[in-house]
């Protein structure tokens, strides 16, 4: 039987008739509607994303990035970012599902202005050496790869200290699903930059190892006290992990950025990973409700979303919507890949709602449509 078939019983099957576009007509005059007009839309039997899987060159686009140098000044435009649009989503700038992801741009010496607000945010450095973020007051400097939090509420400003070359990192935020709750807030600095503290990076000074701080102070703010991740430790832990075992027969190896004191996501929201695909190692595909945004870490390959094949190289970004088959291969036979990725999990997570599958057909493999 057809998954799809809305003609079985137990369905909403209502035919027309003019006494029923008359009654329709009466309903809509009081803001009231018949259910079964719309229940099978509104109650699909498995997840319809509107997002659709989208690819965005980094070759094509980091010259329209840093086009904006030039065009706007960072103090007019706030953040200055090329989102990435899903053609599925435009109405909610969202790059997939409820995230939004763009690149932001920082030339050398410049500094922008500190804000906060509901939606949380996270960054993944494409190039340049010197980026750094103050967030609630602490200093932290980052490099190519990295990855760091901005949890929400946190007051948080951002710059460039390099003389010569510019920025270019990717944001990550929630802020469609923030909005698809109308819980959003935001604020301006009351002195519109911060007064970093003397100690830079001091959470990773504090949070980057393997034992963690006793007796001083005990965290219990619902985000990760551990506000960056330099590449070359995660890269490292990744490279450990695949001498100890196989690694997942969907994501290769695969490791969660993590808050260090709970095990748990790095904030409530949003979670990170990076993968490590061997050389030549293609994977099996699945689904999962929730969407991910991936960035090519390192290397290059293929990945299959809803049928649709994508190729990717280190720097490029694409997007997995809720409830599609994907799977990843690394095409160089010599040199192993990684994939950074972020996603909605722990909303899926917390919510009761993360549901995952393997592909049941084709030796665990999708058909390649395009
Ligand atoms: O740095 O806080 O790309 O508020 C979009 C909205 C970055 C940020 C974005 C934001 C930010």
């Amino acid at each position: 039987m057809n998954d799809y078939d809305d003609t079985r019983p137990g369905r909403a099957r209502v035919g027309d008739s003019p006494e029923l576009a008359a009654y329709y007509e009466e309903l809509a005059k009081h803001e009231a509607g018949a259910l079964w007009t719309v229940a099978n839309e509104i109650e699909p039997w498995y997840p319809q994303p509107r997002s659709v899987p989208v690819l965005w060159r980094y070759a094509d686009l980091a010259p329209l990035v840093r086009k904006a140098l030039p065009l706007v000044r960072a103090d007019d435009a706030g953040r200055r970012v090329v989102m990435l649009v899903n053609p599925g989503r435009r109405e909610l700038s969202a790059a997939v599902g409820l995230l939004y992801t763009g690149l932001q741009i920082m030339g050398p010496g410049e500094a922008m202005t500190a804000h906060r607000h509901q939606a949380a945010a996270l960054r993944f450095v494409h190039e340049g050496t010197g980026a750094w973020t103050i967030v609630d007051g602490q200093k932290l400097k980052v490099g190519p790869r990295d990855f760091a939090i901005t949890p929400n509420n946190t007051w948080h400003e951002h710059g460039n200290e390099a003389s010569d070359e510019p920025v270019i990192w990717q944001d990550g935020l929630d802020i469609p699903l923030v909005n698809a709750l109308d819980a959003g807030f935001y604020e301006v600095h009351p002195e519109l930059y911060q007064q970093p503290g003397t100690v830079v990076n001091s959470s990773l000074l504090s949070y980057a190892g393997t034992l963690l701080p006793y007796g001083v102070e005990t965290w219990s703010r619902p985000y990760s006290p551990l506000l960056g991740w330099p590449w070359e430790p995660s890269y490292e832990a990744l490279r450990r992990l695949a001498r100890a075992g196989e690694g997942s027969p969907y994501d290769g190896v695969i490791m969660e950025y993590a808050n260090p004191v709970t095990g748990g996501s790095v904030m409530p929201t949003m979670s990170a990973h990076l993968q490590l695909l061997r050389p030549g190692q293609a994977t099996l595909a699945h689904r999962h409700t929730g969407s991910v945004v991936y960035t090519a870490a390192k290397g290059r390959g293929v990945s299959v979303i809803a049928g649709q094949r994508f190729e990717w190289q280190q720097g490029d970004v694409f997007v997995v919507p809720s409830w599609a088959w994907h799977e990843h291969a690394n095409s160089d036979p010599g040199e192993d890949a990684c994939l950074f990725s972020f996603n909605d999990f722990p909303v899926m997570r917390s919510l009761g709602m993360y549901r995952e599958e393997a592909h049941p057909d084709n030796a665990g493999h999708q058909p390649v449509l395009s």
